[in-house]
């Protein structure tokens, strides 16, 4: 595929050639009444009428506008899903005329000769499969597994690059611990069986995909985060930082090791341990003041991307899969992006196989039982007329992507995020000043 067209400049600090630009979604979020699938009734049964998919961004009809953005913004790849609820609402019974509908989908991507990498399963299970029990059923793998063969027999010729799970730890969390997700039975065990299923189903699809499509690469999207102690000696805020970095980043590809072409990294995380007077240290609320954040409170650090990159890469290519903010006036987007990609560079200088970027998320989306306040998208969905606008940050995207690299007039915006780093850190210590005088401080 011939790489968008790039701007010569010195100053650009400049990503590999053949590096690949894109945005991602999953079916769920953006195609709108997909009612075979298990957050379906869920969502009719446990969400107010505001914050159920409904129609979402009704992707599932206009994927060919929405392609026509990808290709004015200058995206040479795209990340997105298939929905197996709709191919396979009935156990064993495949819908054609679904599979259909993808093949057109992934044709339309093809011939605006944008890569493809697909996600065969997105959190959203066919009803009949979580009337099963879901992952927690071993069964599941096999039919997971069924699906897998059935659907990529047809539309492998359009697929570059498979991932075979996402985000299998944020799912467990929301399901199980969170309990804000549909499928929780509640049981510790379940989330064990739930856990070794997912690492299974996707070691068996591995092996599948890699012996019958030898060309086109595996992985698993993993959500990682990085972490930090909030008072540099102690031994309980490190303990749990070496411990949640296990779980959280390491555990997952520990599980399915040998079974991955590339490293899939999903980054929104950065997370504080601060010790309490509680047995376990707390996590610090990012929202509570001094710490710059998104929409959704989550804390906005860069730095963080170039630590997880370095800390995972171990010779195998990476993808960031995903990466993006919530930000409904766009106003931290821009900065958002040439900082991020600045981490990205960092690391790819010292050393690490970073391949290609997917900013979360090409459009505003359902944000599962957020609903659609928080707004991801490069593009803006009005959702009282499904009209789309390209935000501004977007087209400071297609700059970086126009330069294959990060242009010296936005490196600017980097200078902006050392003075607002400044101002933070003069209130944090000021926080820190305040706490070490107030009298139970230990
Ligand atoms: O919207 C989600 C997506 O489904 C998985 N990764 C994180 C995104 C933002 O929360």
């Amino acid at each position: 595929m011939a790489p968008p067209k790039e701007k010569h400049d010195h100053k650009t600090l400049k990503f590999p050639p053949s590096f690949l630009w894109g945005a991602a979604t999953s079916a769920y979020q953006v195609e709108g009444n997909n009612v075979n699938a298990d957050w379906w009734d869920w969502e009719q049964k446990n969400q107010p009428p505001s914050l159920r998919s409904g129609i979402a961004c009704d992707q599932y009809n206009k994927y060919e506008q929405d392609f026509a953005l990808i290709k004015q913004l200058n995206h040479n790849a795209h990340r997105l899903s298939i929905e197996w609820s709709r191919i396979e609402p009935r156990e064993g019974e495949f819908n054609n005329s679904e599979i259909e509908h993808y093949l057109k989908v992934l044709k339309s991507l093809k011939e605006l000769k944008i890569k493809v990498m697909l996600t065969l399963w997105h959190f959203t299970l066919p009803k009949w499969v979580s009337n099963i029990g879901g992952w927690e059923n071993r069964k599941t793998i096999n039919f997971f597994e069924r699906f897998v063969k059935r659907v990529t027999r047809e539309i492998a010729p359009y697929v570059d690059f498979w991932i075979t799970i996402n985000e299998p730890g944020v799912y467990i969390y929301q399901t199980y611990i969170r309990k804000e997700w549909p499928g929780s039975k509640g049981s510790s065990l379940g989330q064990i069986k739930t856990a070794l299923n997912l690492a299974s189903a996707h070691k068996k699809v591995y092996r599948y995909l890699h012996q019958t499509y030898p060309d086109k690469p595996i992985g698993m999207a993993q959500n990682v985060q990085s972490f930090q102690t909030y008072h540099k000696h102690s031994l309980v805020e490190q303990i749990s930082v070496v411990f949640a970095d296990f779980v959280a980043n390491h555990l997952f590809y520990f599980l399915t090791r040998g079974t991955h072409d590339f490293l899939g990294i999903n980054y929104y995380f950065h997370v504080r341990f601060q010790n309490s007077q509680r047995i376990l240290p707390e996590i610090e609320d990012a929202s509570q003041g001094y710490r710059d954040i998104s929409d959704l409170g989550w804390e906005i650090y860069p730095e963080g991307l170039f630590d997880v990159l370095t800390d995972l890469s171990d010779g195998i290519p990476i993808y960031i899969t995903e990466c993006g903010i919530a930000s409904t006036n766009d106003d931290r987007r821009n900065r958002f992006l040439i900082t991020y990609l600045h981490e990205v560079y960092r690391a790819i200088k010292s050393g690490v196989d970073v391949r290609g970027f997917f900013y979360w998320s090409l459009v505003d989306n359902f944000e599962w039982s957020k609903g659609f306040q928080p707004r991801f998208g490069l593009v803006e969905v009005d959702y009282a007329t499904l009209e789309r606008r390209i935000r501004p940050s977007a087209l400071v995207y297609t700059d970086i992507i126009a330069h294959n690299g990060i242009p010296h007039s936005l490196l600017r915006f980097i200078g902006h995020t050392v003075q607002a780093a400044e101002v933070l850190e003069k209130r944090l210590k000021e926080e820190l000043r305040k706490k070490r005088h107030r009298p139970n401080h230990k």
